[in-house]
């Protein structure tokens, strides 16, 4: 039986999912090897949008944002760190500095953590494995001066990712990590015609369509899942009360799905709900944010309007 790390946590996340109505997986486990693979090929898909538009934000703004980093910070990083705009960043950011990927996947973090070191001799790299979507713990971090500057960075606009009390919930998180004189800098994609959306979540090629099949493959490989691949499609749905795209896995026909001595019967029709990315306004974010106390003092958007990157001040 497989064995990877977090095994009884993404059981127990499975069975809880399954169990409720409507049937639902936490997005989080997406990424496997096979699934940041497919992952990376969304990224080059001519319909996913996302990935382009932030890193030319980022290039067209980079000695503005390391300006506003200024010298002598900290840069922690929800996310690896593995990724090309990470690298642009720490290229820009004035000395002396500090940077702290948090990643739950020890050996994701670890590649990246030696790449970087090898990349940025003189940047002190400080990984921390930890589930940034849970509460962190802060002893790592805890051994800054109080005098660093802290910035948080999360690109890529993985906040979609979040239904709105969520959402704010983390961005409150965000705010204690950075604490008084701190920064978040973070990534949101902007609402757009629905045409648009679905294209960008249902590519011509089918690569989408295997990122979210690849959840119940992982659950055959992990979990040793009963499941029949075939009887599951891909859908991407716009959700115009939410303002989000929604991911499911549609079952093509009555089937039955059996993990961790259960099972879960499904008619045709019946749906598991994989990924909410929720589209924002730059007037609903920066409102979002308030509420999180987090004064938003610089908005960049790229020039068609499809992405955009907001400073936000503690
Ligand atoms: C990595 C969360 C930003 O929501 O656009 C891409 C993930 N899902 N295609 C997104 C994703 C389907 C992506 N994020």
């Amino acid at each position: 039986m497989a064995r990877s790390p977090g095994r009884e946590e993404f059981l127990r996340d499975v069975l809880a999912g399954l169990s409720s109505s409507p049937k639902s997986l936490p997005c989080k486990y997406f990424y496997d090897a096979r699934g940041s693979e497919l992952f990376e090929a969304i990224c080059e898909c001519p319909e996913y949008y996302v990935t382009r538009a932030d890193l030319a934000l980022h290039e067209a703004h980079l000695s503005e944002i390391s300006a506003m980093i200024g010298p002598g910070a900290h840069v922690i990083e929800f996310g690896s760190g593995a990724g090309v705009k990470t690298r642009k960043l720490l290229a820009a950011l004035e000395r002396p500095r500090a940077y702290t990927p948090i990643e739950i996947s020890a050996s994701a973090l670890a590649a990246s953590a030696r790449d970087l070191e090898t990349a940025f001799p003189d940047i002190e790299i400080r990984p921390l494995k930890a589930d940034y979507t849970l509460d962190i713990d802060a002893d790592r971090l805890n051994l800054d001066p109080p005098s660093r500057r802290r910035v948080i960075y999360f690109p890529g606009s993985t906040i979609g990712n979040f239904d709105h009390p969520e959402a704010l919930a983390f961005l409150k998180r965000m705010a204690r990590i950075a604490r008084s004189g701190g920064a978040v800098l973070i990534g949101v994609d902007l609402m757009k015609p629905e045409r648009q959306l679905i294209a960008a979540y249902d590519d011509a090629q089918g690569i989408t369509a295997a990122f979210n099949q690849n959840l119940l493959a992982r659950m055959q490989r992990d979990l040793d899942a009963s499941i029949e691949l075939d009887a599951f499609a891909h859908e991407a749905r716009f959700n115009p009360e939410e303002s989000r795209i929604e991911m499911h896995l549609v079952a093509r026909r009555p089937t039955r799905i059996e993990v961790g001595g259960q099972s879960f019967d499904f008619a045709g029709g019946d749906t598991i709900h994989t990924e909410s990315s929720h589209k924002y306004s730059v007037k609903d974010f920066r409102a979002l944010a308030a509420r999180a106390g987090l004064k938003s003092a610089k908005v960049w958007k790229d020039p068609d309007g499809l992405f955009s990157m907001h400073w936000l001040e503690t």
